[in-house]
């Protein structure tokens, strides 16, 4: 456990900004599990505006982002780097195959969920308020249109079970997890999307049936359950962001292919959906992660964590 007496929250303390329903948290919380850490949920808004959220990030606004004191992580991908530097075990990444587990993510992240949200919503979308479609077309810029994702589940129901094929396939040599005999990172993310069809649409997952080794798997990773979890008021979240100071170190990376060095002032936007730039100074880089310094009124001063892969580093 990762601390002896968790039941108050300290500067040292895992702090999830998340909502029970959200998929990416459930990869963390999955992560969580089977680093059996202690944690605490800081349930945020599932629509905007989502002030003490953005507060700390400076504007990202997609859910789960983790807190370490004044340290903010933003993007699961960051968030999960993190959890492995500072609880190394049991690890992320079992058995050989230690790059392989971060591209599996991007499949999951993006083809995959993108196809399970299609799935989703097409059977599920007409008991969506009002409220939620209008939050979903400014985060992603495109109509959330129930009918157009109606007519296509015959056709995403069939990318669904191909690519839920391919983990049918991972486990038909008997193994207990996508990776070997341990769960891992590759596990966190292949449940997830499993996990939202389950909550939102079971009836979307009807095709597991027919994947028994998929069916076994999933249940075994359920049972990981999600750690220690306590719960932390968002009030009481920014008050230790404004207490404390965070732990990363100024470093530069002679390799940054564009020249990014600590003190350049930068916008790191994510590439995909919900581009709002969050602005900072640089403290560190490397191939895999940027971190920014920022200052705002309610949290004093922060370092926000953001992954390379899927953001956008540009001068500001
Ligand atoms: N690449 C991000 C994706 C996060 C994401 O899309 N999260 C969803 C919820 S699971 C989200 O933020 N939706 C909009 C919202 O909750 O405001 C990650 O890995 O953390």
């Amino acid at each position: 456990m990762a601390k002896a007496d968790a039941n108050k929250a300290d500067a040292t303390s895992i702090i999830l900004h998340q909502y029970d329903v959200s998929p990416f948290s459930e990869k963390v919380r999955v992560a969580l599990g089977i680093k059996g850490l202690d944690w605490f949920a800081c349930d945020e808004p599932v629509i905007m505006p989502k002030p003490e959220l953005t507060s700390l990030t400076g504007g990202y606004r997609k859910i789960p982002v983790m807190q370490i004191g004044a340290d903010i992580y933003c993007d699961t991908q960051i968030i999960l780097r993190e959890l492995e530097k500072r609880y190394p075990a049991p690890t992320l990444f079992p058995g050989e195959d230690k790059g392989l587990g971060w591209g599996l993510s991007m499949w999951t992240d993006r083809i995959l969920f993108q196809t399970a949200v299609a799935v989703i919503f097409g059977g599920a979308g007409d008991a969506v308020d009002e409220a939620f479609k209008k939050d979903r077309e400014a985060l992603t810029g495109r109509p959330f249109d129930t009918d157009a994702m109606k007519a296509a589940v015959p056709l995403m129901t069939e990318q669904l079970r191909a690519q839920l094929g391919w983990i049918e396939e991972q486990l038909a040599d008997g193994r207990d997890f996508l990776m070997g005999d341990k769960p891992g990172l590759a596990d966190a993310s292949g449940f997830y999307n499993l996990a939202f069809m389950r909550w939102i649409h079971p009836q979307g997952a009807a095709m597991v049936e027919h994947m028994p080794k998929l069916a076994a798997w999933e249940e075994r990773v359920k049972a990981i359950g999600h750690g220690n979890r306590q719960e932390i008021s968002r009030d009481d979240a920014l008050a230790i962001a404004k207490a404390s100071t965070s732990v990363e170190k100024e470093a530069a990376d002679p390799n940054e292919p564009n020249g990014w060095k600590p003190g350049d002032l930068v916008s790191v936007t994510p590439d995909d959906y919900g581009r709002d730039p969050v602005v900072g100074v640089v403290v560190s880089s490397s191939a895999q992660h940027i971190a920014i310094h920022r200052e705002d009124m309610p949290v004093g001063d922060v370092v926000v964590h953001f992954p390379r892969a899927g953001f956008f580093v540009m001068p500001a």
